[in-house]
């Protein structure tokens, strides 16, 4: 048994699974073998002994007597919500049968995985499923609900998830928090700079909406949703203009300063003002502090990529630090993310080798309403894990409407019964991440880290690599890949050589330390995997891809005539959807508000604190007025993804559109349009 198991009393050491960039280091407490409290571990070097509200508070929901306990077959309607308990040998006997008879009469590209990152950990998220679903054959799904569009941006600019240490933030002067809400998301980040604030460090914050890090900012400054990249060409307009650039560094570490520099003439303050909403006197003062104050650090966040031109304003406000040469400063630079230093072999892990169809079809998960609904040949059957797609896909209602087709043969793998596995016709209940093992890396800080598991499966509950393993054999699946053990995938997937920075991981030390830094060293600017090994101003590669190859704004695309733009954001006490149903976190964060300017809403009629239904044609949801003026007129934003079971109508996602950003594939969350009005 593992030790950790093992151990019924005290203290053990664990890590954060959860999708968020700071990957905490935790302290499980626990009595008679069950969790009774979490704090951070303070010995964990970035994240130093302080954790979020959330994950403070997660024992209720590890106990939640809501949580899943056995397999469960629908007896009811779909989306009824009527299941009956069944063994976990009729449950995989009944997947497996009916998935071979699909097989043998559509082929396996009837049968679609939908997953996300629920638990963060690399063999649960992307390791044992792969496996499964490659040997398999299914249609392939494309991940590109998170960070996709502003991820292909980035690497345009920078060849890969390559950006500052974050723990050198600690030096930095000037931190400018670009479209994040990093008090919420980005804690550490946070902390940090309060550390550096302590020497005089000012904080920026450019965002649609004043929220928590917008009023924790020295200076916030508002701006029009989707126009992020004019700003940041305005501010390049005034480096060039008053030569406040470094030559030098251009010269050595960059292509395509010439182009850029004529090309950005034309976005003078005056023009940007216009399109952006931030007065010209701003656009100079921003932009002569970010040349004279350093280090200056951008921190780039997730927001402003989920728009129709996400990944041009991420490619855009990435190229700055090359313009000042920041990125040769301590605690100068960026961040968008720094999953690159830490790739893992992806081959080894995921085993693409055995797919029998490489060139299997590939579903955008942003668009699985139209998918279900439309696709020909039809998704028949579809095994979801670590995903809530009925509350977090865009075109909710049409998700919703593909869920609940009466041939659809659904699977749903999850520790709650939740709005997805209201339509499922097996439930599957999951292991939580402190049940299982496996290794996790993050996206901001350099760390990979163990986690070991602490408890005993809840009820009858397995882990995704414990479910792939069953199918696979259920399915008769004899590779030897599907017996290997967690720590042969582990050592299977550190074993990178063409990944330099892990070099230095592998198992045995991650066993004996729980968490090891990668070795990167500030001089990774001198090799980027960009075509040309440099930072690309201008790039060849975003030409030959469809692209203008100098940044360049496109407007939001029209979304029909509608007098807002609806801008549905994450929330402080719940991770996604994650927490959504545990009394504890909901009654931490009170009520779904809608953010509305205090001249819209007297125009609209409607007071602070009265429900307000928000509509377009794709659907409606209902939300409580917060009036004042922490968004600019012609602007609406909602924190969280709150429950939505039948009759609740707090999914705001029945509003989004799923339309494609501008790279990757990514999601639009942000660029929707609705008209509100009270409900009396
Ligand atoms: N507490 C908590 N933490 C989380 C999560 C959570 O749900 N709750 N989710 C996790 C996940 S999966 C992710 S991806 C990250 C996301 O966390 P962030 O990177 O912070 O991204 P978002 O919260 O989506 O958006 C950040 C900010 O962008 C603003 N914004 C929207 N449109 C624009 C725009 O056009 N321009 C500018 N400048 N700003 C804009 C929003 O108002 C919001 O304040 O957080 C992770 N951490
Ligand atoms: N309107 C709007 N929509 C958004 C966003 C937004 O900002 N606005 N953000 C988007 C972003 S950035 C993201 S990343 C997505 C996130 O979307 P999801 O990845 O769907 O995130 P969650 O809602 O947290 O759902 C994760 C589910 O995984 C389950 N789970 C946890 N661990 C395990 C496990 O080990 N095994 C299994 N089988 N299940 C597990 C949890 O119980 C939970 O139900 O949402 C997107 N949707
Ligand atoms: S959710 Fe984020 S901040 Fe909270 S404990 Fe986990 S990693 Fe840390
Ligand atoms: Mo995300």
């Amino acid at each position: 048994m593992n030790p950790y198991i093992a151990q019924r009393d005290g203290v053990v050491p664990s890590v954060c699974s959860l999708d968020c960039p700071d990957q905490c280091g935790l302290l499980i407490h626990k009595k008679d073998g069950k969790i009774v409290k979490i704090e951070g571990d303070p010995d964990h070097p970035v994240t130093q002994g302080s954790i979020c509200n959330k994950v403070r508070h997660m024992a209720e929901r590890l106990y939640d007597p809501k949580r899943l306990q056995q397999p469960m077959k629908r007896v009811g309607a779909k989306g009824e919500g009527k299941f009956e308990p069944i063994s976990w040998e009729e449950a995989v006997d009944t997947i497996t049968s009916r998935w071979k008879s699909l097989i043998a009469e559509y082929g396996p590209e009837s049968i679609l995985p939908y997953s996300f990152y629920g638990n963060m950990g690399l063999l649960n998220s992307e390791g044992m499923d792969r496996r499964f679903f490659n040997r398999l054959g299914a249609s392939k799904l494309n991940q590109a609900i998170c960070s996709a569009a502003g991820g292909v941006g980035y690497g345009y600019t920078m060849g890969n998830s390559y950006g500052t240490d974050p723990e050198e933030t600690v030096h930095t002067k000037l931190f400018i928090m670009w479209g994040i809400n990093a008090v919420s998301t980005n804690m550490h980040q946070v902390v940090l700079a309060e550390k550096a604030r302590k020497n005089g460090a000012k904080i920026v914050v450019i965002d649609v909406h004043q929220n928590q890090t917008g009023r924790w900012a020295d200076w916030f400054i508002p701006i029009k949703p989707g126009t992020d990249s004019v700003l940041a060409l305005g501010l390049m307009h005034v480096l060039f203009a008053e030569g406040r650039t470094d030559e030098a560094f251009m010269q050595q570490y960059t292509v395509g300063h010439e182009q850029l520099r004529e090309h950005v003439r034309s976005y003078d303050p005056a023009t940007v003002s216009a399109i952006t909403g931030v007065p010209a006197d701003d656009i100079i003062k921003l932009a002569r502090m970010y040349a004279e104050v350093t280090p200056a650090f951008i921190r780039i966040g997730n927001g402003l990529q989920h728009h129709d031109n996400g990944g041009m304003n991420v490619r855009t406000i990435a190229c700055l630090p090359a313009l000042t040469g920041q990125w040769l400063v301590r605690g100068g630079g960026a961040i968008k993310g720094n999953g690159g230093f830490l790739e893992h072999n992806f081959d080894a892990l995921q085993r693409p080798d055995v797919r029998p169809n490489s060139d299997a079809r590939i579903v955008n998960m942003n668009q699985i309403g139209s998918a279900l609904l439309e696709l020909d040949p039809p998704i028949r059957s579809m095994h979801v894990y670590s995903c809530n797609p009925a509350l977090v896909a865009p075109e909710g209602n049409k998700v919703r409407q593909g869920l609940a087709r009466d041939d659809l043969f659904l699977v749903v793998h999850d520790l709650f019964l939740t709005e997805t596995a209201m339509y499922a016709d097996i439930v599957l209940p999951a292991t939580s991440s402190y049940e299982n093992t496996d290794f996790l890396a993050s996206y901001w800080h350099h760390f990979i880290h163990l986690k070991q598991p602490i408890i005993e499966p809840f009820g009858e509950s397995k882990s995704n690599v414990d479910v792939f393993r069953l199918l696979a054999s259920g399915m008769g699946f004899e590779d030897s890949m599907f017996s290997d053990s967690e720590a042969d995938m582990i050592r299977q997937a550190l074993d990178n050589p063409s990944n330099p920075y892990i070099a230095n991981i592998d198992y045995e030390t991650l066993e004996r330390e729980l968490y090891v830094k990668a070795d990167v060293s500030p001089s990774f600017i001198e090799k980027l995997p960009t075509p040309s090994g440099k930072i690309e101003l201008y790039s060849e590669r975003m030409e030959a891809d469809g692209h203008p190859p100098l940044p360049t704004y496109t407007p939001l695309a029209d979304d029909g005539d509608y007098p807002y733009l609806f801008v549905p954001a994450p929330n402080h006490n719940f991770l996604n959807t994650t927490f959504s149903n545990n009394e504890k976190h909901v009654k931490m964060e009170k009520v779904p508000r809608l953010y509305i300017n205090a001249a819209d809403a007297e125009a609209a009629g409607i007071a602070n604190g009265e429900t307000v239904r928000i509509w377009n044609d794709r659907g409606e949801c209902l939300l409580t007025a917060s009036v004042g003026e922490t968004v600019l007129r012609g602007v609406l934003v909602s924190q969280g993804l709150w429950a939505d079971m039948p009759g609740s109508k707090h999914n705001v996602n029945s509003l989004t559109p799923d339309r494609e950003a501008d790279m990757g594939g990514g999601a639009v969350f942000f660029s929707g349009r609705v008209n509100m009005a009270p409900v009396s």
